[in-house]
């Protein structure tokens, strides 16, 4: 059965308030660059412009299709190695590779078929302001602890299947 992309967009940009609690824990051990507890937007950006280099092969300045999905299935590899079943991790490796591809196309918004530097920041900090909760700028244990407030006053059941 073909899924449906409108759906499977619709579930991406629901994704981080389900998971918050735990997505900005996970942002912060991430990102947090000098160990301090907390990511700064100069510090998110600093990380990007890094990953950004690593994941550009042909250091052309732009994330190509190819650039951006292999990086990411090199690294998918590690992870579902970790599943034993063959059948399951086949099926985990096509799941993550299919949200890639879709994660791609948001990235890159001017739909030029490759992803530039600003673009890739843009959305950096889209995730951040995503993470900021209490907006005062920086990502830290205060914006984990709202999150997970928020999950449990239940804010975040519409997004229940
Ligand atoms: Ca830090
Ligand atoms: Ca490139
Ligand atoms: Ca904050």
């Amino acid at each position: 059965m073909k899924h449906p992309l409108t759906l499977t967009l619709l579930g991406l940009a629901l994704l981080p308030a389900w998971a918050a609690s735990h997505s900005t824990a996970l942002f912060i051990s991430e990102q947090d660059l000098n160990g301090d507890g907390q990511v700064t937007q100069a510090e998110l950006k600093l990380g990007r412009e890094v990953e950004f280099t690593r994941i550009d092969f042909n250091a052309d300045g732009l994330l190509s299709e190819t650039e951006y999905l292999g990086e990411f299935e090199g690294r998918l590899m590690q992870r579902v190695g970790k599943i034993v079943d063959p059948e399951k991790r086949h099926e985990e490796l096509q799941r993550q590779m299919r949200q890639a591809k879709v994660r791609f196309g948001v990235l890159d918004t001017d739909r030029s078929g490759s992803i530039t530097r600003e673009e890739f920041q843009a959305a950096g900090l889209r995730m951040f302001q995503l993470h900021d909760r209490n907006h005062d700028d920086v990502v830290d244990e205060a914006d984990v602890r709202l999150a997970e407030e928020e999950r449990k006053a239940g804010k975040e059941s519409f997004v229940a299947p």
